[in-house]
């Protein structure tokens, strides 16, 4: 049995473990849909974080925000991936952690969503908590305690 009581949360910075923003494949504001499509679909991500042009963090895109986007009245609509923007159609209400939180915030951002955009003073994406990292500190706490 897994015993949560010495893995606190609270006290392992947000920033350990994080990937770092150069490694966080992302797009930026003015993009056109295409690109976005083409970085989601290079990438192989469902999902990433939308930057403006000093790297402050906006919002996240996803592969759905985008087919939704191409949806006309009768038929999808290509041409929308030229006329329309990253800004246009991503979602920007998205909850963020700042770099001297703790993996408790952004434990509770993930269970909505698949990763937490690690924001400093001045809102700028300094990197990515994901799921996954969450996940193999957990994994690690649990191969510890049985040995
Ligand atoms: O290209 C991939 N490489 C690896 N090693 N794993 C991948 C890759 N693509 C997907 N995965 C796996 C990961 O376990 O599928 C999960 C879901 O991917 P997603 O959400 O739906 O595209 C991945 O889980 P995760 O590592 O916990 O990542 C959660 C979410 O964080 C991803 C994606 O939206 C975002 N993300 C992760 N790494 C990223 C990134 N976004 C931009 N750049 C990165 N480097």
């Amino acid at each position: 049995m897994l015993d949560l009581s010495s893995f606190d949360l609270s006290t392992i910075p947000v920033t350990e473990n994080m990937i770092d923003a150069e490694k966080v494949a992302h797009v930026q504001l003015q993009n056109p849909l295409e690109h976005a499509l083409l970085v989601l679909t290079k990438t192989g991500y469902n999902a990433v974080p939308v930057l403006d042009l000093d790297g402050r963090f906006c919002g996240i895109i996803s592969k759905s925000d985008i087919v939704e986007a191409m949806f006309g009245i009768e038929q999808i609509e290509v041409e929308q991936l030229y006329s329309k923007t990253v800004e246009d159609v991503m979602k920007d209400d998205i909850p963020t952690v700042h770099m001297s939180d703790s993996l408790e915030k952004a434990l509770h951002v993930l269970i909505d969503y698949s990763f937490a955009c690690v924001l400093d003073d001045r809102d700028k994406m300094v990197g990515i908590y994901t799921r996954r990292e969450i996940l193999k500190q957990l994994r690690n706490e649990f191969y510890q305690q049985r040995s």
